[in-house]
């Protein structure tokens, strides 16, 4: 975590960091996402679950893949983006964080094939708190930045993540957006969009953004699928985005740090069989 890469991030809201995730783990990665071919869409398979968000346009998402095996683990608190995220959510010297330093509220992975594409929606108009960028003093405090990790290499034609830089601090909503769509997910397309480039990365390389950065992705016209993860990373206070929850088996093979991240709040059973969560 270098003082440019603050710099860049404050500026752009969004970061590359090229080679975060070893060779051979994007390999294990892709081994696991192939063993998930046959998942449709409200099908379970262990703990995860195929998803899509609004429509199949936007391709299947594998929701909780953390729960998936020890490579899709390591990535919950991988060093090599870490740091970012500690510094780009922030609190961590207050009371924010007394129940640990971070919480992922969701996570899965994303596969899409030609002619799919997830539309543009967020930017800070109108403001959600969730989704929130805010500096104060020099210390970053955003309500989710999203780590997006490349497990193909995504160019043109890919089916590219796009943002539009520093859009993350507008005050105006783009006056274009109407002629591709207000709403969050109505699947309108952020190709064309005057200030939006596409985010190409190489397999293992990631893009943190935060998520009040006015974003989507381009349509993939090129044959084969684009595979990416997203594990959204917020304060240790906030919520799960959907109605998943970490399993208890995934709760006790973690690492008491990675643990911290998935569920801030360790479970505790009073004498008389509730469930509540412990107060330290
Ligand atoms: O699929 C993409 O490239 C964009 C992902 C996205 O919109 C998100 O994670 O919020």
């Amino acid at each position: 975590m270098t003082d440019l890469d603050r710099y860049l991030f404050d500026l752009n809201g969004y970061l590359i960091i090229r080679n975060a995730i070893p060779k051979d783990l994007v390999g294990e990665l892709n081994e696991s996402l192939d063993s998930f071919a046959a998942l449709e869409a409200g099908e379970w398979r262990g703990h995860v679950h195929g998803h899509f968000f609004a429509s199949a346009s936007e391709g299947l998402n594998l929701q909780q893949i953390y729960e998936a095996g020890a490579p899709w683990e390591y990535l919950i608190d991988n060093p090599a983006w870490i740091e970012h995220v500690l510094c780009f959510v922030g609190g961590q010297d207050s009371f924010d964080a007394q129940h640990g330093p971070l919480f992922i509220d969701e996570n899965f992975a994303s596969v899409r094939g030609p002619g799919e594409a997830i539309g543009v929606h967020s930017g800070p108009v109108p403001w959600a708190k969730r989704t929130q960028f805010h500096v104060h003093n020099q210390k970053f405090n955003c309500g989710m930045v999203n780590v997006l990790m490349a497990l193909s290499d995504i160019g043109p034609g890919d089916g590219a993540t796009m943002v539009i830089p520093a859009s993350h601090k507008s005050n105006f909503p783009h006056p274009e957006m109407g002629k591709h769509h207000m709403n969050e997910y109505s699947g309108g397309s952020v190709d064309g969009m005057t200030g939006a480039i596409e985010v190409h990365l190489q397999a293992g390389d990631v893009v943190l953004f935060v998520d009040a950065i006015c974003h989507g992705s381009a349509k993939r016209v090129n044959e084969g699928q684009r595979r990416v993860a997203v594990y959204r990373y917020g304060p240790s206070w906030g919520f799960f985005r959907h109605p998943y929850r970490p399993s208890a088996a995934l709760l006790e093979r973690l690492t008491p740090k990675r643990r911290k991240i998935v569920f801030p709040h360790e479970r505790v059973i009073s004498p008389a069989g509730s469930v509540s969560a412990a107060v330290s």
